[in-house]
């Protein structure tokens, strides 16, 4: 079949609208709708060249939300007209990953993922016959996509497409950070090192689970107010004060105990470690470091208690937990409306990466 989808050519370079061909699903496989996408910092990071594993033409988009169109032999978990969130973390429930109950990186697909390739090391997109690339096994600048059953959510069908597709990444990180990685625990004091489109769905879980201090730190001045409405207490613009580190150590009476980087600035996530309380902090990084980057910090940091970690997905076990999280805010505990500032059609899609570069937008999401 025919698909339209926005092709990225070149790092760099703006993605241009195409009339991609796209196979059908072949075994274990899934057809997908897509019916909205979001346009994560991700997407922008692969765009610009930095990602090691950034291969072009490729189909970036990982935040997307549809309806099963079709099924491939072997499909069991899914049916058509069946609503769905595609996961760039899939949960394949078999490998030693899955298994161990100790991570959500499902590695049964990591590889050829990472290839840009579906599992059998072959592409279902194609233009005049020269294949082109998948994106996180998700692809979701597409309007039609084929993706492993594994690497699909089963979502509840009230939920709207326009605002679930950002569960499929941007909202399931933030929550899950908090919830499923740190287990922040009410009372607990946090920083949170970016509000953007990660850091502020940070700050709604650390105010969903009753954290005290709530203190955010960003260049932009314009996301205070809708971080404080997302549950902000503190404001720290690294621009205005002389060390970051010791003004938030100052603010919480030692420092935070749990932080999290969602920037992807490698200084930050130095400061983001060395804020937290000696003998328990722990910090957490989200942000996606350019390739060659490396983080540094004295030894004596983590000798005195400290802990440093990651979080991908927000923890989140895709096919158990974000149905979960759909439920959490159909049930009104999340507000991802207000998140969403601007929406448009496909062929505008350069605009989002724009609005994003800006610092205009928080979220943009594409509608098909
Ligand atoms: P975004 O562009 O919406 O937000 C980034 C925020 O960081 C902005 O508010 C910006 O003003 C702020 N910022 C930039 N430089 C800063 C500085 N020096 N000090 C303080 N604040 C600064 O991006 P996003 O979509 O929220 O993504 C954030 C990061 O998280 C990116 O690196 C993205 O790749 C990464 N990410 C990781 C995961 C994961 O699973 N680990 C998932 C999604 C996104
Ligand atoms: N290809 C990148 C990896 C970037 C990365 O860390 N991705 C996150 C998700 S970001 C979503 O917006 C992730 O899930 N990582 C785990 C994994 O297996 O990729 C690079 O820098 O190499
Ligand atoms: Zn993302």
């Amino acid at each position: 079949m025919k698909t339209r989808a926005a092709i990225a050519w070149k790092a760099g370079a703006p993605l241009t609208i195409e009339t991609v061909d796209l196979e059908p699903p072949r075994a274990g496989e899934v057809l997908v709708e897509v019916k909205a996408t979001g346009i994560c910092h991700t997407d922008y990071y692969t765009l610009s060249g930095a990602d090691p594993e950034g291969l072009f033409p490729a189909i970036l988009g990982h935040e997307g939300a549809g309806i099963v169109l079709e099924t491939g032999p072997g499909v069991t978990s899914v049916r058509a007209g069946d609503h769905v969130i595609p996961l760039y973390t899939p949960e394949c429930r078999q490998c030693k990953f899955c298994l161990s109950r100790k991570t959500n990186l499902c590695q049964s697909i990591r590889t050829t993922q990472g290839r840009g390739l579906m599992p059998d090391g072959t592409s279902r997109f194609s233009l005049d016959g020269k294949p082109i690339l998948h994106y996180m096994g998700t692809s979701t600048f597409s309007n039609y996509i084929v993706v492993p059953e594994i690497a699909l959510a089963k979502i509840r069908e009230d939920a709207p497409f326009d605002k679930a597709c950002y569960i499929g990444c941007g909202v399931t990180t933030g929550i899950g950070a908090v919830v499923f990685s740190a287990k922040v625990e009410p009372g607990a004091n946090v920083a949170v090192f970016g509000l953007g489109g990660i850091g502020l769905n940070v700050i709604q879980g650390a105010k969903m689970v009753g954290a005290d201090r709530i203190i955010g730190i960003d260049i932009n001045p314009k996301r205070v107010e809708i971080a404080r409405k997302f549950g902000m207490t503190d404001f720290v613009n690294p621009q205005e004060v002389d060390n970051v580190v010791d003004h938030i150590v100052q603010m919480t009476g030692g420092g935070a105990d749990y932080s999290f980087e969602c920037v992807g600035n490698t200084q930050l996530m130095r400061q983001a470690l060395e804020c937290t309380h000696k003998g328990w902090g722990q910090s957490f990084i989200i942000g996606v470091a350019a390739a060659g980057q490396e983080i540094s910090t004295r030894p004596f940091q983590l000798v005195t208690g400290r802990q440093w970690k990651g979080s991908a997905f927000g923890g989140a076990r895709g096919r158990t937990d974000v149905p979960k999280i759909v439920d959490w805010y159909m049930d009104g505990k999340l507000n991802i409306d207000d998140l969403i500032t601007h929406t448009l059609p496909l062929d505008r899609i350069n605009e989002g990466f724009d609005l994003m570069k800006r610092g205009e937008s928080i979220r943009s999401v594409v509608l098909y």
